[in-house]
């Protein structure tokens, strides 16, 4: 009886997570944390999965200043899923403003690595989101 509700409150959390519940206790990244420096959108939201989304990098002035010359490129991940995805540039559009197209292959959770080099040297930023269908 007893072990019945366990299973049953098991199950519940499969669903309620999805498929990052084959997530592991993964150190690397459990300590990333969230990205809340940089201003990241998907436009115009939400992502939809297989489907091209724009995923925008909007640098204030002051971060261009920081960021001379930067380039920036995006690679999607999912906790504890080896998806394979290759690294996209990012296109400038000028004035700070980074865009590039994303493809998340499946609905959940899912995180886009970041990465931007510039004058200032090379920065990793993470930002989470959701793809639907
Ligand atoms: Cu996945």
């Amino acid at each position: 009886m007893l072990h019945r509700a366990f299973a049953a409150v098991f199950v519940m959390l499969l669903f309620a997570t999805g498929c990052a519940a084959s997530q592991q206790a993964d150190p690397a990244s459990s300590v990333a944390q969230p990205n809340k420096e940089f201003d990241i959108s998907i436009t115009p939201g939400p992502a939809i999965s297989l489907k091209e989304n724009k995923l925008v990098l909007a640098l204030t002035a002051e971060q261009q200043q920081v960021w001379g010359n930067a380039t920036v490129s995006v690679k999607l991940g999912m906790d504890g899923m080896e998806h394979g995805e290759e690294a996209v540039a990012a296109q400038s559009k000028g004035e700070g403003r980074y865009e590039a197209t994303v493809i998340p292959t499946m609905v959940g959770p899912w995180i886009a690595h970041i990465t931007i080099s510039g004058d200032q040297g090379e920065k990793q930023v993470e930002f989470p989101f959701e793809a639907v269908r």
